[in-house]
């Protein structure tokens, strides 16, 4: 039996998300086109009884802190450094090939790694053949593999070349588990990735996401959640004319949890102002930002 720690490591956008949920077959981490979508570190265990558990971590991308929220994601990023029996390192082919390199020397990494390019479906010209010969003779480069996570290319043979890093041992987590989280966090990640999808600029960036209620009923789950925002202004474009916008979250987010959940669920959202509330430790706690 083999068992252990693959965690995920990239610039933003890299396609962290979109890699573990097709390692996985479910999806469990939310993605968007824009930077910083992930927000903390998420488990996701990949069983096959007997003979492996994989226990992957998606994390937030690497970026230099501004706010206190950064911080918080940095520290989950440093806390998959820690355990980290094998990482893998994931760069979308058409980025900064020297800022991807600055960001993985930084790491100090003291375990394997396996340096993925990913997006090789939209990679422009000579741009692969370029990164495989930039990460070639990099002191943390053991080995590369090229895929498309959004196309799920290539990936047996990443999974082929996790199980040859993989330490023998017994699982970690319980073989039925399919992520460390809880039930209620997913549901407000769904509520947030809509969000992203919906609104501009600087709006996903200023929200966060409170579940309150989750009350399993005979027909139904009844889940109540706030939407976090730092202004009024950002309140109003939530809501929309008429509560356009916040119904359309709604209509949205409720798809996505149903799915997640294999049930019924009655959603109700509200919005909140809490200005400032990405540098104030009591309220990132109380969003789960620990
Ligand atoms: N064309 C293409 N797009 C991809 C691929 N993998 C991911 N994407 C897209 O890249 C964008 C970012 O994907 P995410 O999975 O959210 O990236 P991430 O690394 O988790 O980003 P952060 O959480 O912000 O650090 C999304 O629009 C994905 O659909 C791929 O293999 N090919
Ligand atoms: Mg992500």
């Amino acid at each position: 039996m083999r068992s252990g720690f693959v965690n995920i490591f990239g610039r933003p956008n890299a396609g962290k998300s979109t890699l573990l949920n097709a390692l996985i077959g479910e999806k469990l981490a939310i993605v968007s086109p824009r930077v910083q979508t992930t927000r903390h570190r998420i488990k996701a265990f990949l069983n096959q009884p007997g003979e492996y558990q994989v226990i992957l971590s998606d994390t937030p991308g690497i970026i230099d802190p501004k706010y206190k929220l950064h911080e918080r994601m940095m520290s989950a990023v440093k806390s998959a450094l820690e355990d980290a029996d094998l990482a893998i390192l994931l760069v979308d082919v058409n980025d900064d090939l020297e800022e991807c390199d600055k960001v993985f020397s930084a790491l100090r990494l003291k375990v394997p790694a396996l340096l993925v390019l990913n997006k090789i479906d939209v990679a422009a010209n000579g741009k692969l053949a370029q990164a495989e010969a930039f990460f070639a003779d990099k002191p943390y480069c053991k080995k590369q593999i090229r895929i498309s996570a959004l196309q799920k290319s290539h990936l047996q043979k990443l999974l082929r070349a996790i199980l040859e890093e993989l330490p023998e041992g017994a699982p970690f987590y319980d073989e039925d588990d399919l992520s460390d989280m809880p039930t209620k966090f997913f549901v407000g990640e769904l509520i947030r990735e809509k969000i992203y999808q919906l609104f501009g600029d600087e709006i996903p960036y200023h929200a966060a996401i409170m579940v309150n209620e989750f009350k399993e009923k005979e027909t139904l789950v009844k889940i109540q959640a706030d939407i976090i925002v730092h202004r009024e202004s950002q309140k109003a474009i939530i809501i929309g004319e008429k509560g356009k916008m916040i119904r359309e979250i709604g209509t949205l987010a409720r798809a996505d949890i149903e799915a997640f959940i294999g049930r019924k669920i009655f959603l109700e959202l509200f919005v909140k102002v809490r200005p400032k509330w990405r540098d104030n430790d009591l309220q990132l706690k109380e969003y789960g930002y620990q």
